[in-house]
């Protein structure tokens, strides 16, 4: 689609018609559909966004202040909750089709289709465009790669740990093309929760097959896969950022939440330097 197009889309200067909608879908598609389920990320100069819910004007505060200069991973939940839930997925998908080799977007727990159904994509999508488009942005969803990991250890994903991973490789094999994530593994990467204590894993309080990882699970996720450090999302607090796992694990909240919430992304420069920085 259009270079000039997109670039408005960024600027915050447009709204797409549902013609351009589906033009930038299928780039975006096209873009992903082959991808890894772990895809590679830049050793340095990263910034990584969480969730973003509809807000907007935190997604071009990230252009403003990032584009160009980072690399850009998005943990996922673009849509639902906010004010402006379409908008805000067709700025992120059109930031990867200006900047394919300096952004990485990746699938939350949101990005499927019952989700999105029930807390606001659909109906933000029905009202901008019409109630058949939602499968176009179900279609975008069902290719977002579920994790990124650079050479230094640094792993991303939305939720966290699940139960049963060995290896890199057994996650690269699952089938992730789909509206709906139900193999146990990918669902758990973007649903599970991390909690400080020596367990495993229990029971989480979402229900549906989530868990709560504890550092027994974090360490033996370690091992098996060469992590350092894990940046992750899904998870509001207050300060938009939360530190686990002796400094090991971060979670980051990038939407204010009408206010609740002091949103932070993370600025990584390789292993010892990263750090939270407000939005
Ligand atoms: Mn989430």
């Amino acid at each position: 689609m259009e270079r000039d197009i997109l670039e408005r889309v960024v600027a915050g200067e447009t709204r797409l018609t549902l013609d351009q909608a589906r033009a930038l879908i299928d780039d975006f598609t096209d873009l992903h559909r082959r991808k890894a389920n772990v895809v590679d990320i830049p050793d340095k100069r990263l910034v990584i966004v969480g969730d973003l819910h509809g807000e907007l004007d935190q997604a071009l505060e990230v252009v403003r202040r990032y584009v160009g200069k980072y690399h850009i991973v998005f943990l996922g939940d673009y849509g639902d909750r906010g004010p402006q839930q379409v908008e805000t997925f067709n700025l992120v998908m059109a930031l990867a089709v200006l900047y394919p080799r300096k952004v990485t977007v990746l699938r939350g727990n949101h990005e499927a289709e019952e989700v999105a159904m029930r807390y606001g994509m659909y109906e933000s999508v029905a009202r901008a465009y019409s109630r058949d488009a939602f499968l176009h942005y179900c279609e975008a969803f069902s290719v977002l790669p579920v994790a990124a990991m650079n050479r230094s250890g640094l792993f991303c994903c939305h939720g966290g740990v699940p139960e049963g991973l060995t290896s890199i490789d057994q996650l690269q094999s699952v089938d992730r093309l789909t509206y709906n994530p139900e193999d146990p593994l990918l669902f758990q990467l973007l649903w599970n929760d991390p909690r400080e204590g020596d367990f495993y894993f229990t029971a989480n309080l979402r229900g549906g097959g989530s868990r709560y990882f504890g550092r027994l699970a974090f360490e033996e996720f370690r091992k098996a896969t060469g992590t350092e450090m894990m940046i992750r999302a899904h998870e509001v607090y207050t300060n938009g950022y939360i530190v686990l796992f002796d400094g090991r694990l971060i979670s980051v909240f990038s939407a204010t939440y009408m206010g609740r919430v002091a949103p932070k992304v993370i600025v990584y420069d390789g292993p010892n330097e990263v750090r939270p920085v407000p939005l």
